[in-house]
């Protein structure tokens, strides 16, 4: 630990407060070691990531490789599925939702019935065993370089260790080092949970060789040991002695090549890799690490102010605001998480985030670790755009491009329909069929959703090659719609049959979030046709069917129908809620065109009360910031925010005290979905217009942000003082038309590429 000078400390105790930027201190930090998983620190590069616990004695990293799951190459399509589907749909138009969904278990599920885990890779352990007695202990995770450290003294004897995972490499990289020379001595060795496993030294590396117990896919995992001091290998362990420092290098790789295909060499991969920085050293490493990393990372800047808390360990950070939310740094450093956690989990190449993003310690994860598309998936990528990480949703349109193939013979089997259709779950094989149980699985919004983001891409970045690649993915899976909607006998609309509001009320004819996504997808593919000037045959097939669909309906409760009865129970405090799917994230529900409706929604949200997991907590931040009630949704922040294990707590959903979203457990969506709902709160640009600070909470009087991305390829930078705009800038990407609202004054004008437009809170 650095010694800090006497005046600096006065300094900074008077005057910290006052002058110390929000900006500052992007990092989570510790004064002890991590005991559970929640608490140590990830580390990755969009596919290898690490959880780092900074034990003194026992270092541990917990590392994952994302291509490791359980299952192998497999088409989950169930054969014939189809010839029930006229039966199915006649038991739900007659009430029988019962034997509707035992029939669909029997006859329309996917075979087999479940979908498989993603995997744990192995664990590496660093043994130090002269360290007992330390002070000055620190571990911390810094968001601005993405380098993890833990550092501490013994016996007068400073000891540092920096980890991070390198994108550019393709390495996790651990530096231990000792102020004092040749004081550092320590033992290094892998292990797995695997039961087929193999361990073995040669030299100065040592490879991990696991195999899933149920699936197709191995994993071979190296480590290479660089060191000033002397270097033996004894029982399975490398043994450093008298160095001052020594860095490891570990690489891990599998056979997995895509979905369909396991014939990857993982030895060549991890040779390649490590050849490739013979010779190099540490600080080049990192220098490539940092300089990659920032190139994204440093992208946007949020300042939310200071008052000093930001100097307190993490976990008392989290702590401290369930009593009092007033920590705006630690909203800013969640912001600032989130796309640390996105940069370090889904990179152009790899596979997108799954519900844990790509960090897995166990072998029977909770859900699997995959990929719900019925919330989830889609959360972690809510704020990719915003936040200017645009890049890092490539992931997910691989993703969609996957199942637009694999679920085309899920459409022709199940639903004798053309395109493609993915239901509510989605593993690495691709299976698109609905899993699980009937009352769930049978969820036809997969297809749907999934396509919004690649319109979403399209509307944040104005980038028509894009479109112009995508376009037939969405365009099928508008096909798969036109063919699948079916006249309900009872009201004449086109509705959805069989279906889920996922996940309450069990099978039904026609839950209002399906009609509300199939409508926005038809909407899109009817402007993207115009756009690229594409046939316009189909457009004109969709907008002849658009009237047709089922309504949003407004309740004897006065509520937003979640299904086409009206049946929606105010008592009922279940965590999704998904029939405001068309307040966020779609807008056909909104203040401006549907008021009646907006207020409806309303009051459906207010029925579910301000409760729920970690990803519901999230999810209705976003609903208040479109309601424009800024202090509601930092009410539900201040809920996001808190300790998730704290048992005094009205709702389980919290945070870890790595500031890992807790569902509990752990799933990585409330990261991300929190993240766009604190956007959301300061910038909205979902109706066409840029609208500055929507739902300014009271909490967050003061600040401001650039960087920020909005719809139709803007940038902004906003200031804002006393709950009041000071001053925004717009730079435009692309020379669209722009207009600008701020408390109900309007500004539009035309664009020049590259060119920065200024404003004063009066649009001047
Ligand atoms: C959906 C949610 C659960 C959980 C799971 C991964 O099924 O209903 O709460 O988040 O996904």
């Amino acid at each position: 630990m650095k010694s800090i000078n006497k005046f600096t400390l006065i300094w900074v105790l008077i005057l910290g407060p006052v002058l110390l930027s929000g900006q500052e201190n992007m990092h989570l930090s510790y004064d002890v070691p991590a005991t559970e998983w929640t608490e140590a620190l990830p580390v990755g590069n969009g596919s290898l990531g690490a959880m780092i616990f900074g034990g003194v004695k026992q270092e541990h990293l917990q590392f994952n490789e994302e291509t490791l799951w359980a299952g192998e190459p497999h088409d989950y399509a169930h054969k014939g599925a189809g010839e029930h589907l006229a039966e199915i749909r006649k038991l739900l138009s007659e009430g029988k939702q019962l034997e509707a969904q035992d029939l669909a278990t029997k006859e329309f599920m996917s075979v087999p019935i479940k979908q498989v885990p993603y995997q744990p890779f192995g664990e590496l352990y660093l043994n130090f065993p002269d360290h007992k007695n330390f002070e000055n202990y620190n571990r911390k995770l810094d968001l601005s370089n993405a380098v993890s450290s833990v550092s501490y003294t013994v016996d007068g004897v400073d000891y540092e260790r920096k980890i991070l995972s390198s994108f550019p490499d393709q390495l996790l990289a651990v530096q231990v080092s000792s102020s004092k020379s040749k004081a550092l001595n320590f033992e290094v060795w892998m292990d797995a949970l695997h039961e087929d496993k193999q361990v073995t030294s040669a030299g100065s590396s040592q490879t991990l060789k696991v195999k899933v117990k149920d699936g197709a896919l191995r994993g071979v995992a190296t480590f290479k040991v660089q060191t000033d001091g002397k270097l033996t290998t004894k029982e399975g362990k490398l043994t450093i002695s008298k160095a001052s420092w020594a860095t490891i290098y570990l690489t891990a790789a599998t056979n997995y090549v895509n979905y369909n295909d396991v014939t990857g060499n993982p030895e060549a991969k991890v040779d390649e890799v490590l050849s490739k920085i013979e010779g190099e050293k540490f600080s080049s490493i990192e220098k490539n690490h940092i300089e990659d990393y920032q190139s994204l990372y440093n992208r946007l800047k949020i300042d939310l102010g200071d008052n000093g808390r930001s100097k307190k360990p993490t976990n008392q950070r989290i702590y401290d605001f369930w009593k009092d939310p007033n920590d705006p740094q630690l909203v800013a450093l969640y912001v600032q998480y989130a796309r640390y956690l996105l940069i370090s989990s889904s990179r152009p190449g790899t596979k997108p985030a799954t519900l844990q993003g790509i960090w897995n310690h166990k072998l029977n994860p909770p859900w699997f670790s995959s990929y719900t598309t019925n919330i989830n998936v889609e959360m972690n990528y809510w704020p990719a755009e915003m936040v200017n990480l645009s890049e890092c949703h490539e992931p997910l349109f691989g993703l969609i491009k996957d199942l637009s193939e694999t679920g085309k013979t899920v459409a022709k089997e199940h639903y004798n329909a053309e395109g493609w259709i993915a239901h509510h779950n989605v593993d690495i094989w691709r299976g698109a069929a609905p899993v699980n149980a009937s009352h769930h699985g049978i969820w036809l919004g997969g297809g749907a959703w999934l396509s919004s983001h690649i319109w979403e891409h399209y509307l944040f970045t104005q980038d028509k090659e894009f479109l112009r690649e995508y376009f037939p993915i969405i365009k099928e899976s508008a096909l798969f719609y036109s063919q699948f909607l079916y006249e309900d006998p009872k009201t004449g609309y086109l509705i959805s049959s069989p279906s889920n509001s996922p996940e309450i009320g069990g099978l039904v004819a026609g839950p209002t979030m399906d009609h509300q996504l199939i409508r926005a997808l038809f909407r899109t593919v009817i402007s993207a046709t115009e756009i690229l000037e594409d046939d316009q045959g189909f457009a004109g097939k969709l907008s002849d069917m658009l009237p047709k669909i089922a309504p949003n309906k407004i309740g004897k409760h006065g509520q937003l129908q979640e299904w086409m009865e009206d049946r929606d129970d105010p008592e009922n405090h279940h965590r999704h809620v998904s029939h405001l799917w068309a307040v966020h994230p779609g807008n056909e529900i909104n203040w401006e065109e549907t008021p009646e409706l907006m207020k409806a929604a309303k009051q459906s949200l207010e029925y579910r009360g301000d409760n729920g997991t970690g990803w519901s907590l999230a999810w209705k931040i976003n609903f208040w910031s479109r309601f424009k009630d800024g202090n509601r949704a930092y009410r539900l922040m201040h809920k996001l925010l808190s300790p998730a294990e704290e048992p005094l707590r009205e709702t389980s959903g919290g945070s870890y005290p790595n500031l890992f979203d807790a569902h509990p457990p752990f799933q990585i969506d409330g990261n991300f979905g929190g993240t766009s709902g604190i956007l959301e709160m300061l910038v909205q640009s979902q109706m066409g217009e840029i609208e500055i600070l929507p739902a300014l909470p009271d909490a967050l009087p003061n600040g401001e942000i650039s960087g920020l991305v909005a719809r139709g390829g803007f940038e902004i930078s906003l200031k804002w003082k006393d709950s009041e705009m000071e001053s925004l800038e717009v730079l435009s990407k692309n020379g669209s038309d722009c207009k600008i609202e701020y408390k109900g004054k309007t500004i539009a004008f035309e664009t020049e590429v590259g060119k920065k437009y200024k404003f004063n809170k009066e649009l001047k």
